[in-house]
């Protein structure tokens, strides 16, 4: 991980969340178009940053528990990556952002937890190949009770 460990200044990431505070009106109708589904697990809204062969890249993802439990993410691989983790931004303390793996990869049940740039995320690394604008990743989340869910998500610039 010492490839990427860009850390990002928490006074861009504070910039970055006041952007999106001041779109949380545009958020709150974009999420009231998922409907949870009746039971189980469903992903949407997938979609990539773009990325350099043996680079690292990072794939953001709503997903929709609509069971009544919590599940827990048990196993996270793509076909392009050497390597896939769930990851979680941090605050380091020193006035930089850091990234490391998800301590808890619970999803809430009756609830939708939503990954994206500057907070939970999928990471991933030793990319096979070069993800230009266009091309599409697929990642394969594997939960504890609601199992395997493929998702093709399209690559784009953030
Ligand atoms: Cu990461």
């Amino acid at each position: 991980m010492n490839l990427f460990h860009l850390y990002i200044p928490s006074f861009l990431l504070i910039a970055f969340l006041s952007v999106i505070s001041c779109n949380s009106e545009q958020n709150q109708t974009r999420t009231a178009e998922y409907v949870l589904p009746d039971d189980g697990i469903a992903v949407e809204g997938a979609w990539a940053r773009p990325g350099r062969e043996n680079g690292v890249t990072a794939v953001y993802l709503n997903v929709l528990n609509g069971s009544a439990e919590t599940d827990t993410l048990i196993a996270l691989s793509s076909p392009i990556a050497g390597l896939t983790e769930l990851h979680e931004t941090f605050d380091r303390g020193d006035g930089m952002m850091g990234m490391r793996e998800a301590e808890e990869p619970y999803f809430p049940g009756r609830g939708i937890t939503s990954m994206e740039p500057g907070g939970l995320h999928i990471m991933l690394m030793q990319l096979k190949n070069a993800l230009l604008e266009g091309d599409e990743v697929i990642v394969n989340l594997t939960f504890a009770n609601a199992g395997e869910i493929s998702v093709t998500a399209p690559v784009r610039s953030p």
